[in-house]
């Protein structure tokens, strides 16, 4: 008899994860422990598996959503014996130690186990714990004899046919010795390596049980599946043969959601280190999973072909050698206050840095004199009072009318960086600014929406950029973007272009200035206009013709019609 069951979200060990895929779709049938939703928190990618057989009815996610334990996944009709007792599953977690019990749950990130040893320091054992399957492979090694490791920094990346999971160090030591390569297959109790333990580290490593270590499986007297999903252990993505750098500032999942990366952060890291879009990497390892030489691939087509497309490795070209960022102990000082970074503002940041980094940015400046186009809008305003309706639509229409003329501003370098392709569409990107930093949701079709209907969108896409309810698709496949100011003030100010769009308007506060008319000087609302440009694509003298016909419009809109 069938029935309708909840598909919920277990204990992940972490709240608010995000939703980077979702594997399923309403009417598809799943097979039990067929996986759901892939979550990614900072530290683990892990898929949530079906709790029984049956065809999903209802789903209840989407990409970008933020689930914690709990969260309804899908309402799905049980086949029919599943039906019957329906274990608790999902959110009903087990213990971590107890994964033999587990079934469909992420797995649970393996503590990892050090050979007992009595008294501190020495030369001691790592061992793989308990994963819940044996002979898995080894796909990555992720550090070498003589490496000096931090506690719980990922040593190896074991993938079984459900589960990628790094195993970190129990200890901070040195690496004395590696028992295993490539392609070997481990088991519970599998050595890894002989690491020296760092002078106080604890020898009798008392199975150190990181973060990530607290997903625990549901209880479900079935029969043990405990890998669930792709899952890492906390603690450093690991640095591997990499250049020992700093960590980058932002942490290994900064993908926007929607097209998130199938790699492990292990290689997210690897790719960051190398200023690398891993986005851009195509993967090829089993289920398009980018593995490591997938992105050196990259970087060699890249350097061989003398393009730097957007991630491509600048640094290695003699580009950027930065210095590390400075590492400062402000409470000597004075007191302080940590405060974490938003999500937002990570994924922002991240994209920001590499924008201003690897776009050589001008900015032209101009002034267009709103005097006119403020009277009707405040006309407008009067006519329509339920809707508010600021310079910024004027502004949007000024845009697409600017971008019809001068194409090269509607574009974008492909990732040869040798191609621009010109979009014959204009969609138009806002920055929003919301308590939780800046997101850039997309208006569509600009071109076909008259002004009362740009209000009303940009009301409404401001308002769920403040609530958090934009959906990945909401801010993407711009042309190009506004950021405006000018209900807040400032004269003029240098905004990044948002990649891979090609250029960016910055509006300020408009202000009644004294403007020569030829016989005399005469008070007009003058609104500043900064146009930031990639300057591979666009030269000075198009830019100023961007800019000034864009004033031109502002300054007529009856132009707008034309
Ligand atoms: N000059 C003078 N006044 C302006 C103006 C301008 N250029 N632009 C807007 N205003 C006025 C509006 O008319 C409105 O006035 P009333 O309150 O009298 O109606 C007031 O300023 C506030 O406008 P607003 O900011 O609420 O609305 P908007 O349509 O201009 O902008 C939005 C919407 C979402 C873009 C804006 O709220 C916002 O978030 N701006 C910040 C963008 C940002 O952070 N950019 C920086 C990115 S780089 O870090």
């Amino acid at each position: 008899m069938a029935d309708l069951k909840e598909a919920r979200v277990p204990d992940i060990g972490s709240e608010n994860v995000p939703v980077i895929e979702v594997l399923v779709k309403p009417g598809d049938k799943v097979a039990k422990e067929q996986g759901l939703v892939t979550l990614e928190s900072d530290k683990a990618t892990m898929e949530v598996p079906a709790p029984f057989a049956g065809t999903v009815k209802e789903l209840k996610l989407k990409v970008g959503d933020e689930v914690s334990e709990g969260t309804l996944i899908a309402i799905i009709e049980a086949d029919g014996e599943a039906a019957a007792p329906a274990p608790k599953q999902a959110a009903a977690p087990a213990k971590a130690e107890a994964p033999a019990k587990a079934a469909p749950a992420p797995a649970p990130a393996p503590a990892p186990a050090a050979a007992p040893a009595a008294g501190g320091g020495g030369v001691q054992e790592v061992k793989v714990p308990d994963i819940g399957s044996e002979n898995v492979p080894v796909i990555e090694i992720l550090v070498k004899v003589g490496d000096t490791i931090a506690k719980d920094q990922g040593l190896i990346t074991l993938e079984s046919d459900k589960a990628t999971m790094e195993v970190p160090a129990p200890f901070a030591g040195v690496v004395k010795e590696l028992k295993v390569k490539l392609g070997d297959e481990l088991s519970e109790g599998s050595v890894i390596a002989l690491v020296e333990a760092a002078g106080g580290a604890p020898a009798a490593a008392p199975a150190p049980a990181p973060a990530a270590a607290k997903v625990e499986t549901p209880k479900v007297d079935e029969k043990p599946e405990p890998i669930g999903g792709r899952s890492v252990l906390p603690g450093n993505a690991p640095e591997g043969d990499v250049a020992p750098t700093a960590r980058p500032p932002f942490d290994s999942k900064i993908v926007m959601p929607g097209d998130a990366p199938y790699a492990s952060p292990a290689i997210r890291a690897f790719a960051r280190e190398l200023g690398v879009d891993i986005r851009q990497v195509k993967g090829s390892g089993r289920g398009g999973r980018i593995q490591r030489e997938d992105v050196t691939g990259y970087v060699k087509h890249a350097l061989a072909s003398g393009a730097r497309p957007a991630g491509a490795p600048v640094a290695a070209g003699g580009g950027l050698n930065l210095l590390p960022w400075p590492k400062v102990d402000f409470s000597k000082f004075g007191e302080i206050e940590e405060k974490p970074l938003s999500r937002i503002q990570k994924i922002s940041g991240a994209n920001l840095a590499r924008n201003w980094a690897m776009i050589p940015h001008v900015t032209q400046h101009e002034d267009a004199d709103i005097t006119e186009l403020e009277a009707f809008r405040k006309k407008l305003g009067e006519e329509n009072k339920d809707l508010k309706i600021t310079p910024l639509v004027f502004q949007i229409k000024a845009v697409v009318a600017a971008l019809k003329k001068f194409p090269q501003f509607n574009a974008s370098l492909d990732e040869t960086g040798e191609k621009l392709i010109l979009k014959k569409y204009f969609h138009i990107g806002i920055a929003v600014d919301t308590p939780d930093g800046l997101v850039v949701p997309v208006i569509r079709d600009c071109d076909k929406k008259g002004l009362l209907d740009l209000a009303i969108e940009l009301g409404e896409i401001s308002k769920k950029a403040r609530d958090k309810k934009l959906g990945p698709s909401e801010m993407s496949g711009g042309c190009f973007s506004i950021s405006s100011l000018g209900g807040i003030g400032g004269t003029a100010f240098t905004p990044i272009v948002n990649a891979p769009e090609v250029a960016i308007l910055g509006v300020s506060k408009a202000a009644t200035k004294p403007v020569w008319n030829g016989k005399e000087f005469a008070p007009r609302l003058m609104l500043p206009l900064s146009l930031s440009y990639d300057h591979r694509v666009i030269d000075g003298a198009l830019a100023a013709r961007f800019a000034s016909y864009l004033a031109q419009q502002l300054g007529d809109i009856r132009r707008l019609l034309l």
